[in-house]
C-alpha cells in the first residue's frame, strides 16, 4: 500500500468523522476496521443517539452549537437525513433545570424555563413534579446513517477503506511517521495515526502511549411503545434523587408508534471490547420499566425491544482529544461523544494536521499522563 498522510484506526463515528474531515481537505488518508462496518459489538451502532444543546458545562455548549453546523454541512453533502430536530427537556431535582436554562441563555441557545403545570400541559407523556427546560434545537442523531454518510462522503474524497482489518500493532518509524502492521497481512505508513477504537483503544495502542484510566461499561437501552401514537416526544435527560435517565424517540427503527427509546445513564456492567457478553441486564430492565411506570405515563411500560452498547469513560468523562509523536488518540467519549461526532472528526484531523489541541481539559496531561512515547 501507498504511504498515506494520516491513517485512521476505527470506522465507528468518530473515526467515519476523521476521515469525512480529513477528505475533505485533500489529505491523502486511509481508514481501518478492525470488524465489519456498521458492525453492533461497539459504541455507534443503531439509530438513535441524543443530540442536545443543554449542557451545565459551557465548552461542552459551546461545542454542541459546532458540532449541529457540521452535522447539517454532512445533510447537504450526504443528502440525508441525519439529525431529526424534536426539541428537548431537561427535568429532575439534581438536573437543576435552572441552572441548565442559565447556561443555555448566557450561550445565547433559544430555550424556556417552563413551571411543571404548564410542562404537563404541553406534553403530555410526561409526569413532571417540578419545572422543565426545554430547548427546541435538540433531537436524534441516526449513528448508523452518520457513520455511512461520513464514510460515503469520505470515499468521495479518495479516502479508502478497508474492513476487517485490525491493525496489530502501531511501529512509529525513525524518521517520522508510523508502520501499521495489519493482521490481514501486509502494513501501511503513515505520517501520523488516528487512533478512534473506542473500547478498544488501549489494545490498539498496545502500551505506545500512555492513557488515563479508562473503564468500558456496557449500557442497556429499552424500547417501550408510545400510547398515542400523536403525542410529541422531545429527547429528554432526567436526574432526580431516584434515578438517572434519558429517553429519545427511537429513530429509523423506532417501531409501533415510533417508539421511546429509554436507559439509566448509570454505570453499566464494566467488561472490555471483547469480553462484553450482549446480554441484557434483568436489574436494569426492572428498574427503567419501573421510571417508565411512574413517570411516563404516555408509554406502555413494557419493553418490546432491548439492545446493549459500550461506553468508554475517563474518570472525569472529559475527552481525550490529544496528539503524542505521530499518534493522535481520538477520544474515549465517555458516553457522551455521539452527538459531536463531526466535531471531533475536525479537531483530530487538525491534531493530525499539526494543530495544537482544542481544548487543554482534553489533553493527555490534563486527565493526569504524560505525553510521551513510550
Ligand atoms: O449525551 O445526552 C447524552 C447521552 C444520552 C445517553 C448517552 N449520552
Amino acid at each position: 500500500m501507498s504511504a498515506v498522510e494520516v491513517a485512521v484506526i476505527g470506522a465507528g463515528l468518530m473515526g467515519a468523522a476523521t476521515a469525512w474531515a480529513l477528505g475533505r481537505r485533500g489529505v491523502s488518508a486511509a481508514l481501518f476496521e478492525a470488524r465489519e462496518f456498521g458492525h453492533t459489538a461497539g459504541s455507534s451502532h443503531g439509530s438513535a443517539r441524543i443530540y442536545r444543546r443543554a449542557y451545565p458545562d459551557p465548552l461542552y455548549l459551546r461545542m454542541t452549537g459546532l458540532a449541529g453546523e457540521l452535522w447539517r454541512e454532512l445533510e447537504l453533502a450526504a443528502g440525508a437525513s441525519v439529525l431529526s430536530t424534536t426539541g428537548g427537556l431537561d427535568f429532575g431535582r439534581r438536573r437543576d433545570p435552572a441552572a441548565i436554562a442559565a447556561r443555555l441563555a448566557e450561550a445565547g441557545v433559544p430555550h424556556e424555563l417552563i413551571p411543571a403545570s404548564e410542562a404537563l400541559r404541553r406534553w403530555t407523556g410526561f409526569a413532571f413534579d417540578g419545572p422543565v427546560t426545554y430547548h427546541p434545537e435538540a433531537g436524534v442523531v441516526d449513528a448508523d446513517l452518520a457513520v455511512r454518510s461520513m464514510m460515503s462522503e469520505a470515499a468521495r474524497a479518495g479516502v479508502p477503506a478497508s474492513a476487517s482489518t485490525p491493525v496489530r500493532r502501531i511501529e512509529p518509524l525513525a524518521g517520522g511517521g508510523v508502520r501499521l502492521h495489519l493482521a490481514t497481512g501486509g502494513s501501511q505508513v503513515a505520517g501520523r495515526v488516528v487512533v478512534a477504537a473506542g473500547a478498544w483503544m488501549s489494545d490498539v495502542l498496545g502500551g505506545l502511549t500512555p492513557l488515563p484510566e479508562l473503564t468500558v461499561t456496557q449500557q442497556q437501552a429499552f424500547h417501550f411503545p408510545r400510547r398515542d401514537p400523536n403525542t410529541e416526544w422531545p429527547v429528554f435527560v432526567y436526574k432526580g434523587d431516584d434515578t438517572a435517565s434519558y429517553g429519545l424517540p427511537g429513530g429509523r427503527d423506532g417501531g409501533p408508534g415510533g417508539a421511546i427509546k429509554v436507559a439509566e445513564h448509570a454505570e453499566g456492567s464494566v467488561t472490555t471490547g471483547d469480553s462484553r457478553d450482549g446480554v441484557v441486564s434483568p436489574a436494569s430492565r426492572a428498574r427503567v420499566t419501573d421510571y417508565v411506570r411512574r413517570r411516563l405515563p404516555g408509554l406502555v411500560p413494557e419493553p418490546f425491544a432491548e439492545a446493549s452498547c459500550l461506553y468508554t469513560k475517563t474518570a472525569n468523562e472529559d475527552f481525550v482529544l490529544d496528539r503524542v509523536g505521530d499518534v493522535v488518540v481520538c477520544s474515549p467519549c465517555s458516553g457522551h461523544g455521539a452527538k459531536f461526532a463531526p466535531l471531533i472528526g475536525e479537531i483530530a484531523a487538525d491534531l493530525a494536521m499539526g494543530k495544537t489541541p482544542f481544548d487543554p481539559r482534553f489533553t493527555l496531561a490534563a486527565h493526569g499522563v504524560p505525553a510521551s512515547l513510550s
